[in-house]
């Protein structure tokens, strides 16, 4: 049985990740939204989980979270980087500035507090592993998306540099990197405007967020010496962050 500690686990990839992970493991489950939180560990009736209610981008909430975590739940096997999210679709020049500081401070410095809070709670297992949620993003810049992807890049870079860095620790570090997966993640983008968000997975069969969960519970179960160290996951309809066949 391990502890896993997964972030964003309130809706989308993280949700479903929890859902994948529950048999047989305990889950810490982290998100800014409690209600939400109670709700899945209502649903994971059978699974111990310890409710984490934070913002990963309020450097204080994250240690003062981890600070606040019952001995018995203290010693951490697999951590997941989910949370993150897109905010606006538009040219550099016209991105609203705090649009852009927000997707800094979530998608990276976000991902380094709770990586950096997590460690003394993990660096001791036996299976120590992070995976951090990228994305084609991150691989690839596209128009309007600038910053969502400067700070994709950035978690591919901390994905490469943590492996590097924790090899002497034992931690196993894999970067998941999705295309278009249905999930909030456009109606977070695009404000709460539903009909843009439905738009962007009209016309093929996009990603769910059970999909790259069964990717991540994949690179978790493996054994102990066999690091899967990048997933790139997209819709049979895409072929790179830009082009999608919408034949539907
Ligand atoms: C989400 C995928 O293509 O909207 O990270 O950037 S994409």
């Amino acid at each position: 049985m391990k502890t896993i500690l997964i972030t964003g686990a309130s809706s989308g990839i993280g949700y479903a990740t929890a859902k994948i992970l529950a048999e047989g493991n305990r889950l810490i489950l982290c998100g800014r939204r409690l209600e939400r939180l109670q709700q899945l560990q209502a649903e994971l009736i059978d699974t111990p989980t310890l409710l984490l209610p934070f913002d990963v981008a309020k450097k204080e909430e994250v240690f003062t979270a981890f600070e606040s975590i019952p001995t018995e739940w203290q010693n951490i096997d697999v951590l997941i980087n989910n949370a993150g999210n897109a905010h606006g679709l538009a040219s550099f020049q016209d991105a609203d500035l705090d649009d852009l500081d927000a997707m800094i401070d979530i998608n990276v410095k976000g991902l380094i507090y709770v990586t950096k809070a997590c460690l003394p709670l993990i660096k001791n297992s036996d299976n120590a592993h992070i995976v951090n949620i990228s994305s084609i993003a991150g691989k690839q810049a596209y128009a309007n998306g600038t910053t969502y992807c400067a700070s994709k890049w950035a978690v591919e870079a901390l994905t490469k540099g943590m492996r590097l860095d924790f090899l002497p620790l034992g931690i196993k570090v894999t970067g998941i990197a999705p295309g278009a997966v249905e999930t909030e993640f456009s109606l977070v983008r695009f404000k709460g405007n539903e009909d843009i968000a439905s738009k962007v997975y009209q016309g093929y069969e996009p990603l769910k967020a059970e999909d790259i969960a069964a990717n991540i519970a994949f690179a978790v179960n493996q054994p102990k010496h066999v690091q899967v160290a990048d997933i790139t996951i997209l819709p049979q309809a895409q072929a790179d962050a830009t082009t999608i066949l919408r034949t539907l």
